[in-house]
This record gives C-alpha cells, sequence and structure tokens, in this order.
C-alpha cells in the first residue's frame, strides 16, 4: 500500500479521491486545511500555491482545484466557482441560462507532490446546466450538471457512477497510474 495525504476543506472530493485510489493500492489520508487560493486565472496556478502551502507535509501529497466553466458565460465561474456557489448558489447562473448555450464542463487540476518533486494531471468532463436543480447526491455543482450522453444531472447519479466518468475520477486515475508505477 501508498499512502497519499489529501488535503481539502471539502469532505466530497475526499469520498471520490479515497475511493478513486484504492484500485491502486493507495490509501488515502484526510487532512483538512484551508489553502489559499490567491486572485488566479487558472485552476494549474491555483494548484501551484496549494502545493506550495503543504511544503510541511511529508510523504506524498495531493490536492485539486476544480471549476465549473461554462463557454457562453465566457468561461465563468471557471476558478471562481466555489465563491460564487457559496454566495449565490444556482439561481443567477440558471437566470443568466435562460437565453444562453447550456453547454458547460468541469474541470480538475490534480497536484502530487513529494519532496522536491511535483506532477500536475487534469481531468475534464463535457456536459450542460438543467434547467433547473435535480437530485442530493454529490456536492456543489452536482444538481445542475448533466454530463454528455444522459439526461440525468451529477446530483441524480449514485456516487459510484459518477465516479466512473467524472472530471475528478480523470484526473485522479492518472494519479493512481503514477502511484502504482512508482511502486513504494
Ligand atoms: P478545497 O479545500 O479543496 O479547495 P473547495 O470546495 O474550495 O475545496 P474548489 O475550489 O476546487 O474546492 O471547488 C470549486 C467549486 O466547485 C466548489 O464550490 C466545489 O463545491 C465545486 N465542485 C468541485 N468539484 C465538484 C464536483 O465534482 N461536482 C460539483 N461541484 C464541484
Amino acid at each position: 500500500m501508498t499512502d497519499v495525504t489529501f488535503v481539502s476543506t471539502n469532505p466530497g472530493k475526499f469520498r471520490e479521491v479515497q475511493k478513486l485510489l484504492l484500485p491502486y493500492g493507495v490509501r488515502t489520508r484526510w487532512r483538512r486545511r484551508s489553502l489559499p487560493e490567491p486572485q488566479a486565472e487558472t485552476l494549474e496556478e491555483v494548484v501551484v500555491s496549494k502545493l506550495a502551502a503543504v511544503r510541511d507535509l511529508t510523504g506524498y501529497v495531493l490536492v485539486e482545484d476544480s471549476g465549473l466553466f461554462i463557454p457562453s458565460l465566457r468561461g465563468f465561474p471557471g476558478v471562481y466557482s466555489a465563491h460564487f456557489l457559496k454566495t449565490w448558489k444556482f439561481g443567477p447562473l440558471l437566470e443568466l441560462l435562460r437565453q444562453r448555450d447550456r453547454r458547460a464542463y468541469f474541470r480538475t487540476v490534480a497536484g502530487l507532490q513529494r519532496g522536491r518533486r511535483r506532477w500536475a494531471f487534469v481531468g475534464e468532463v463535457k456536459g450542460r446546466i438543467a434547467e433547473r436543480a435535480r437530485g442530493r447526491q454529490g456536492f456543489g455543482y452536482d444538481p445542475i450538471f448533466i454530463p454528455e450522453g444522459g439526461f440525468r444531472t451529477f446530483g441524480e447519479i449514485p456516487p459510484a457512477e459518477k465516479n466512473e466518468l467524472s472530471h475528478r475520477a480523470r484526473a485522479i486515475r492518472q494519479v493512481g497510474e503514477l502511484l502504482r508505477s512508482r511502486g513504494r
């Protein structure tokens, strides 16, 4: 077994990451810590500063930053996803999209660090924004995001199924591959 410390304030992310890494022989521990998210234009920049803020932790340390990007809103809420959701919930987004293209994608950048070594992996899933929030599974924007090829929102999809195809799954599986290839 390889041990990884996942640093995040978000329990929903941790549950997904833990399950995703287990098949790779990786045991994930959760360290709940709020990391600085400086004004940044990309998830990559945020991940770099998150990694800098966990230098005190030893062994493999994993962080990630995710966002919901809506091209018809020029990528908004993107890197501002967490702040926007906390302040406004879904209302204004659904309102803005009444007259606009509803296509959207989730993107995750995962950053892994061990000592001075760092790796980054990206995962995306395409879909569209629902007309109204549906479902109680998942977290964050899940009730309003419909992944491509279906009609149900992530909020209506069982967690195991979200973990098959999500942005996070696509980034974290690459972390799993890397850790497996490096052994202990
Ligand atoms: P950290 O402590 O890890 O930063 P956070 O919740 O602040 O946790 P992010 O900034 O990466 O994380 O998340 C941006 C927002 O997008 C936040 O509101 C999340 O709830 C939401 N989000 C992230 N992943 C999601 C997912 O898989 N489904 C739905 N919403 C998601």
